[in-house]
């Protein structure tokens, strides 16, 4: 297998749990990175954490993804080198609260919509072009099983991540004669990030959701999506669907206890 390094990653979402746990695993394996997310502080304290333990180069840009002049200010601030984005992760997304579709919140619908579909077509639009020239590069999304199966009270966050999936898709066909990968992740639940906490706004007890049963742990996820960067320029991993060993979909999970002790 190949093992790439010096390539540029473009990360959304870095501040914490898959993004983090992908930026981590990037930069053990030489890659320069582009992180951002809304929390400076931790952009700062990742970077230099990442670069002090592997030596990496990383650029933190700070935005709303939500924000489109935002966006491409940030995107404008990189040097003509540091825009050779080989690989952009679309990582950055949500999903607000958690009820019936005739008692959900519209704020909440809206904001789902601006980060996980919209924050992802602005990125790719600035991104892609540079890919499209130098006919290379990778676009990996982040999608979820949400995106390929709905539950109840899922409506909205599920739309989208439907929609992350046609975009995945269609992208696809976009590019790929350009040489340019696309590929998805379609995780079930993650835990090692704040997504539930998000969901349930702060809520610790709500968020709690995976104490009787064993996820993913974002650093599962991390290590997939290097798999598939570090694949070679003839193969494209095009969709990983993975759950944990006691999910076995949207709406089956083994709620019975944890069971994620290593066998002896
Ligand atoms: P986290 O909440 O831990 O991470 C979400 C990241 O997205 C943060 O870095 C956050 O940064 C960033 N983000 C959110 N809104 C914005 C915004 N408006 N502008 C810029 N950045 C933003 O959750 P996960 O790691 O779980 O989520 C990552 C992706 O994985 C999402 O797309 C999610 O839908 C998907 N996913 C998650 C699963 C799970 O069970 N955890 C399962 C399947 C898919 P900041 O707050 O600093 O802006
Ligand atoms: C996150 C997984 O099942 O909470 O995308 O929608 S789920």
């Amino acid at each position: 297998m190949n093992i790439p390094s010096k390539r540029i990653a473009l990360i959304t979402g870095a501040t914490s749990g898959i993004g983090s746990a992908t930026a981590k695993i990037l930069a053990k394996n030489g890659y320069k990175l582009i992180i951002t997310g809304r929390r400076q502080e931790r952009l700062n304290e990742i970077k230099h954490k990442l670069h002090a333990k592997y030596g990496a180069e990383i650029i933190e840009l700070c935005f709303d993804i939500r924000d489109q002049q935002a966006v491409e200010n940030a995107w404008k601030s990189l040097s003509p080198k540091w825009q050779k984005v080989d690989i952009l992760i679309n990582n950055a997304g949500l999903a607000k609260g958690f009820n019936p579709i005739f008692e959900g919140n519209i704020s909440d619908w809206e904001t789902m919509i601006d980060t996980n579909v919209k924050g992802l077509l602005y990125m790719t639009r600035l991104v892609s072009p540079i890919m499209v020239e130098n006919r290379k590069g990778h676009i990996l999304n982040i999608c979820s099983t949400a995106g390929h199966d709905v539950y109840p009270n899922g409506n909205v966050y599920s739309a989208t991540k439907f929609a992350v999936d046609a975009l995945t898709k269609s992208m696809r066909l976009d590019l790929y004669k350009y040489g340019i990968k696309v590929s998805q992740i379609s995780p079930g639940h993650v835990e090692e990030t704040e997504f539930a906490l998000v969901r349930f706004e702060g809520d610790q007890q709500r968020a709690k959701i995976y104490d009787d049963f064993a996820p993913l742990k974002a650093s599962d996820v991390a290590a997939t999506i290097h798999f598939i960067l570090s694949q070679p320029k003839n193969v494209n991993i095009q969709d990983v669907l993975m759950m944990g060993t006691q999910q076995a979909g949207s709406n089956f999970i083994d709620r019975s206890g944890r069971d994620d002790k290593e066998q002896e």
